[in-house]
């Protein structure tokens, strides 16, 4: 696969996106949205890729936003189509049936913090930032930072972060929840490996069911959310992974899981 403006690996499993235009503060202009979609498409018909991290290159940005100089004089029919292109690939990562680590390495703004978002969970480095500025730019959150924000954090805090263009340091993303670790920047990938590889030594069906379930319980009421947890529990049941897992505890060993 050729990309222009990431790099990307799958090695023992995990499936690494490193988004790359350092010149530029790795901003994700319209043909970085289109790589990351194509690594994204890929990794969701991917039977060898079992956990995905996604960082930026360097040690400074993550990513600084969507790309303003691109933007800066889209009409409204044109903003309104890359908002709507771009929030569907950051969707896209959001519903892949394998769990995403964002490693946030540097800044993650706008556009940037909308993908760390998407993520299932957030590892940061000591100098990450987060923030919403785009209503210093006459702008509002585009790709899913208003809705995922709020249900991330609360909106009392989504709000003041978003109104008043507040970005935070990590000690303050790691306080209100919206990472899960904070690290040195040369232990930032090694931490985000470290808990993939944990992953990995679960069953891979119910990895996957699990973050199914987690998420559909976030698009819905409780009691349909526990609905489809306890169907989802059942089809456990007709996996070869739940009788091997609990075989092997019953054997006081290692499960040997399949996938299957
Ligand atoms: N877009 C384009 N270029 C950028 C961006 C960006 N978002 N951020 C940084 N750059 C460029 C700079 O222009 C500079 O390039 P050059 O050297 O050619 O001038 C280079 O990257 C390095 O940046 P700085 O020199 O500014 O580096 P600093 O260390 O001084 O500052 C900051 C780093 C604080 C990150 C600063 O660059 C900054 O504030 N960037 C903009 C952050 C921002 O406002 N992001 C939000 C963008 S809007 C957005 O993401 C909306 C998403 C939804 C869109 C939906 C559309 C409908």
């Amino acid at each position: 696969m050729e990309f222009e403006n990431i790099l990307f690996t799958v090695e023992e499993g995990i499936a690494t996106i490193t988004i790359n235009r350092p010149k530029q503060a790795n901003a994700l202009n319209a043909a970085t949205v289109r790589d990351i979609e194509k690594a994204v498409d890929y990794i969701a018909g991917s039977k060898d890729v079992q956990v995905v991290i996604i960082t930026g290159a360097g040690d400074k940005f993550f990513v600084a936003g969507a790309d303003i100089k691109e933007m800066a004089d889209y009409n409204p029919k044109q903003a309104g189509d890359w908002g709507t292109y771009g929030a569907g690939v950051i969707t896209k990562i959001e519903r892949l049936p394998q769990p995403v680590i964002c490693a946030v390495n540097g800044y993650a703004l706008g556009g940037g913090c909308e993908i760390s978002m998407a993520c299932d969970f957030r590892y940061a480095s000591d100098n990450a930032v987060f923030g919403q500025p785009e209503v210093g730019l006459g702008i509002i959150p585009g790709f899913g930072g208003t809705q995922r924000l709020a249900r991330l954090v609360g909106p009392g805090m989504a709000k003041e972060i978003i109104l008043s263009n507040q970005n935070i340091d990590s000690a303050e993303a790691l306080r209100i929840g919206l990472v899960n670790k904070v690290v040195p920047q040369a232990e930032l990938m090694p931490a985000a490996i470290k808990t993939a590889k944990k992953i990995m030594k679960q069953g891979p069906v119910a990895v996957q069911i699990a973050k199914k379930a987690i998420n559909n319980g976030l698009q819905c009421d409780i009691i349909t959310g526990i609905q489809f947890e306890s169907n989802v529990f059942g089809l456990c049941f007709a996996t070869k992974d739940q009788k091997e897992g609990m075989k092997a505890f019953m054997e006081k060993r290692k499960a040997d899981f399949k996938g299957e």
